[in-house]
């Protein structure tokens, strides 16, 4: 559906994406002058949207540390991702990746459109992280260093088992939550969060992206790599391709389902990391991306479209969370509607119809008569309870806290829909 199209289909989005456009004009004139820090602002402009906007509420020595963070990691990532690299040039790379950003004569040149610009332009990055505070450049340093070390590990190892899936995505996002967390502390607005939960913050974002981006991996030339664990899929099919496939449609839902039944087990934590934050500013930073996660995984749960295309929250939705996540009590609002959501898609939704029964002597009458309507994919999913149990268990946090009746609704509730039938019997 084009833009105009969903606009029409949902008319709640313009104000936020209005808001938005604003926002992101506002942003983009806030570019600091210094040719280094403008060549940082507006290369993450450029490699994120939202993000680049969230950002912008973090207060100016804050706001740096992260931007910077978050462009080293996207180097770094660059030269993991790049399939023309030998992997005798590459692993020794990342093990050094963080003495680079302390040398303005290095860069490598790599990866392709964006990340090659910000891979031969490099020495801007390394100009603006050694005029951050000591404690901000520490914590990048030594999160880079652990980041580098784990990728270094995985260029040759396969993600097998469901603890090298939580390994590989805590080299990769795990570690970013511990490393922001350092930044929060160092900037002495927040106390230093548990190791564990910073983790699961990290984890909850990367295992929603390995699921939304299957059909982008899988297809990509050359061939990527692949993060969907073996001990997973196998369950399913012989080979992690065959699951695109519209012959193993009912396979490929059932294993979408568990993987997003896994990513579910990190709500709990997420919910305690966010709920002990003290900072404004930071709390809203955290909380976007963690409610887009579980919005992206009620879009994908037993929704067969994550092997045909791309399943992505709308815009428009998009800019509400964006502009409506203020308070913890939003996150608990959100929390529980997308899991009100998920849940409904576990069973058939109930359809009622009015069948008209007309007699012989003339008179009629109306009967309502619920049925359930034929799901998307039929399937008995063998997960299901498991998935219902982590599902309630959130909603009952979320319920717990006492804040769900002082926020706005994501949900828009399916009222039972009345399809009149006349039946007539003769
Ligand atoms: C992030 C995270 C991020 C933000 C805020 C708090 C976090 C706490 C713990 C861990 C990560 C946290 O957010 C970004 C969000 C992002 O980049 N969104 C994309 C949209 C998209 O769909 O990819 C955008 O265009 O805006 C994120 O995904 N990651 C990230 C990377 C670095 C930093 Cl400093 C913060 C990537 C990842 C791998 C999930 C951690």
């Amino acid at each position: 559906m084009g833009t105009l199209g969903a606009i029409l289909k949902h008319p709640v989005d313009i104000y936020p994406l209005l808001k938005l456009r604003m926002a992101a004009k506002h942003a983009e004139k806030q570019i600091p002058p210094e040719p280094h820090w403008a060549f940082c602002y507006s290369m993450l402009h450029r490699v994120s949207r939202s993000f680049a906007l969230v950002i912008q509420q973090l207060g100016t020595e804050l706001r740096n540390a992260v931007c910077i963070f978050y462009l080293v990691l996207r180097a770094l990532d660059t030269v993991e991702d790049d399939t023309s690299i030998p992997t005798d040039v590459k692993v020794p790379i990342l093990l050094a990746f963080h003495r680079h950003i302390y040398d303005r004569d290095w860069h490598f040149s790599c990866g392709t459109k964006d990340y090659k610009v910000l891979m031969d332009q490099f020495h801007n990055v390394s100009t603006a992280f050694l005029e951050l505070g000591e404690g901000y450049q520490e914590a990048i340093e030594d999160i880079t260093k652990k980041m580098g070390a784990g990728m270094a590990k995985f260029i040759l190892k396969e993600v097998e088992s469901i603890d090298d899936y939580d390994e590989y995505c805590h080299y990769v996002a795990g570690l970013v939550g511990l490393g922001l967390s350092k930044l929060f502390h160092a900037s002495g607005l927040e106390d230093l969060a548990p190791d564990s939960l910073s983790n699961s913050m990290g984890l909850f974002l990367q295992k929603t992206n390995i699921i939304r981006d299957y059909l982008e991996d899988i297809n990509e030339i050359p061939k990527s790599r692949m993060f969907w664990p073996r001990e997973i899929w196998s369950k399913y099919v012989n080979k992690l391709e065959d699951l695109k496939y519209e012959e193993n449609s009912v396979k490929a839902v059932q294993c979408l389902n568990d993987m997003v039944t896994n990513a579910l087990i990190h709500m709990d934590d997420t919910l305690k990391y966010l709920s002990e934050l003290r900072d404004p500013a930071i709390f809203r930073f955290c909380a976007i991306p963690q409610i887009m996660a579980i919005g992206t995984l009620a879009m994908c749960y037993n929704n067969v479209d994550v092997f045909r295309g791309v399943v992505k929250m709308r815009r428009g939705l998009t800019a509400q969370v964006i502009h409506q996540t203020k308070t913890m009590a939003d996150v608990y609002g959100a929390f529980f509607d997308f899991s009100c959501m998920l849940k409904s898609k576990q069973q058939p939704t109930p359809a009622a119809v009015l069948v008209l029964s007309v007699s012989e002597n003339g008179s009629f009458m109306y009967k309502a008569v619920t049925f359930f309507a034929k799901m998307p994919v039929d399937n008995s999913d063998p997960n299901a309870v498991k998935t219902l149990s982590r599902l309630e268990a959130a909603q009952k946090s979320c319920r717990e806290s006492g804040a769900l009746n002082k926020r706005k609704s994501y949900m828009i509730r399916n009222e039972p829909r009345y399809i009149p039938v006349l039946v007539s019997f003769s």
